[in-house]
């Protein structure tokens, strides 16, 4: 583990709200354990370990009852255990894998018979070496003819760069924790707008409202500055929203969340029981087990 890597909450508190029967995690990892299944040799950070078992755990303690895991880049495109957690989940979590372009039909299809259903294309630097876009595109592509969808992780300032990209998925296309705004500048701002009107112009994008502890200037135990970031996706855009706790919490350096706390914003950006069955249990469940 890094010196500075801050391992997950050992102790979560229990949340006051309650997710409705049959709730998704719908943003995860596990992390080795390394022992197991190693950490890739081009990773950008060396994280504790957090095994299949323990997020199996947390799902339970907080409400949930199924998991979308989605590929760390510590583990780079050695998707092993990614594939061990989902083939040890009895069904209830399906997976987002990171792959090259030398990979096969075969291997994809095997991929989605332990409970694959997309691939993560990541744009953060601090992360991960460049990709070409052809590159993506043509990944795209082969995952398309498996009905799997793209999911991109990019910083708000990439954004304008990114939309010709975007728009020539072959795919849905799921953006991690709303393109990651700049909270402080104002749900208003033309850089969150600019993401609003990308959701609105292609049907196709959806987004995770995730992840208020990265975004958050304010921080714990509230997140209230991102809050109305996550609402105004929920509130325009109803069927396409997924929420996910961001378990172990990769690369926090400010402080590591309470998990119980982060499901406590939930009834905060989803302010109706349908709101929240959309988010948590319609949306994910036509995603990823439709
Ligand atoms: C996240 C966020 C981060 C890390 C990763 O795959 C990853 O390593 O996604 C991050 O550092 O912002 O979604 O888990």
């Amino acid at each position: 583990m890094d010196l500075d890597y801050l391992p997950f909450h050992p102790g979560p508190s229990k949340p006051s709200f309650t997710p409705p029967p049959g709730a998704v995690d719908a943003h995860c990892h596990v992390f080795g354990p390394a022992a197991e299944f190693p950490y890739a040799p081009e990773r950008k950070y060396t994280p504790c370990d957090a095994s299949k078992a323990q997020l199996f755990a947390l799902r339970d303690y907080l409400g949930f009852e199924r998991n979308v895991i989605v590929q760390a880049t510590c583990h780079g495109k050695d998707n092993r255990a990614l594939v061990d957690a989902l083939k040890a989940s009895d069904g209830k979590a399906r997976g987002v894998a990171s792959v090259g372009p030398d990979i096969t039909m075969d291997d994809l299809k095997e991929m989605h018979e332990a409970g694959v259903r997309g691939v993560r294309f990541n744009f953060v630097k601090r992360l991960v070496d460049a990709t070409p876009k052809e590159v993506f595109l043509g990944i795209a592509e082969k995952v398309a003819k498996l009905d799997w969808h793209v999911v991109v992780y990019f910083e708000a300032p990439d954004l304008e760069g990114l939309i010709p990209f975007l728009k020539s998925m072959p795919t849905p296309l799921v953006v991690d924790h709303m393109g990651r705004p700049d909270v402080t500048k104002g749900v208003d701002h033309p850089d969150f707008q600019r993401f609003v009107d990308l959701m609105a112009e292609v049907p196709t994008i959806w987004s995770k409202v995730s992840c208020p502890e990265r975004l958050s200037a304010e921080g714990p135990p509230v997140y209230s500055d991102v809050a109305p970031f996550a609402k105004k996706l929920v509130d325009s855009f109803t069927d396409r929203v997924l929420w996910g706790t961001d378990w172990p919490h990769p690369n926090m350096k400010s402080h590591m969340p309470d998990d119980g706390l982060l499901v406590n914003v939930i009834p905060r950006i989803a302010d109706t029981p349908e709101k929240q069955q959309a988010l948590l249990v319609d949306n994910p469940m036509r995603l990823y087990w439709g």
